[in-house]
């Protein structure tokens, strides 16, 4: 009688004990899906621009991946836009990128006051190169007629436009 009653205890005992290994399993595995989802989301990589301040001529220019001069920059609406930029070894000047808007009511007047600020980098200098992300989410009302990109150091030479899609 003992005996059996020692073995009731125990497979009770074993039952519980496999009741909170399966318990443990099932919410690893779910963590370890969700985990999976966050990555799969996170795998919509965000839209990548780079733009290089080069000397050209005697003049600091914006210069894009295929080459060209102060780029129109393409930004993908609602989502990530990663923009590096670069400055080439040996450049004394110091640059920093800055996107800003232009009131809607301001574009048209023909004043070329500066818009308002929406996004500014790291300096970059002498080979170093730094990334800021740009997301028209962010960004506190869409009543803007334009956009556009500048140099802080070298906002006549170096500008551009940014063109939302
Ligand atoms: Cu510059």
């Amino acid at each position: 009688m003992i005996q059996n009653k020692n073995n009731v205890i125990l497979q009770n005992k074993i039952s519980t004990l496999i009741i909170v290994v399966a318990t443990i399993f099932i919410l690893f595995a779910n963590m370890e899906s969700n985990l999976i989802k966050t990555y799969a989301q996170e795998e919509v990589s965000p839209q990548s621009i780079q733009l290089t301040a080069k000397l050209v001529g005697n003049e600091y220019r914006w210069i894009g991946s295929n080459n060209s001069t102060n780029p129109t920059l393409n930004i993908t609406s609602g989502g990530d836009n990663q923009i590096t930029i670069k400055s080439i070894q040996g450049d004394p000047e110091e640059h920093e990128l800055v996107i800003s808007a232009v009131a809607a009511a301001a574009a048209g007047s023909g004043n070329d006051e500066e818009g308002e600020e929406l996004v500014a980098s790291d300096h970059i200098e002498d080979g170093s190169s730094t990334a800021v992300n740009f997301n028209t989410a962010d960004m506190e009302t869409n009543d803007y007629q334009s956009l556009e990109y500048y140099c802080e150091y070298h906002p006549d030479t170096m500008r551009g436009k940014v063109q939302i899609k």
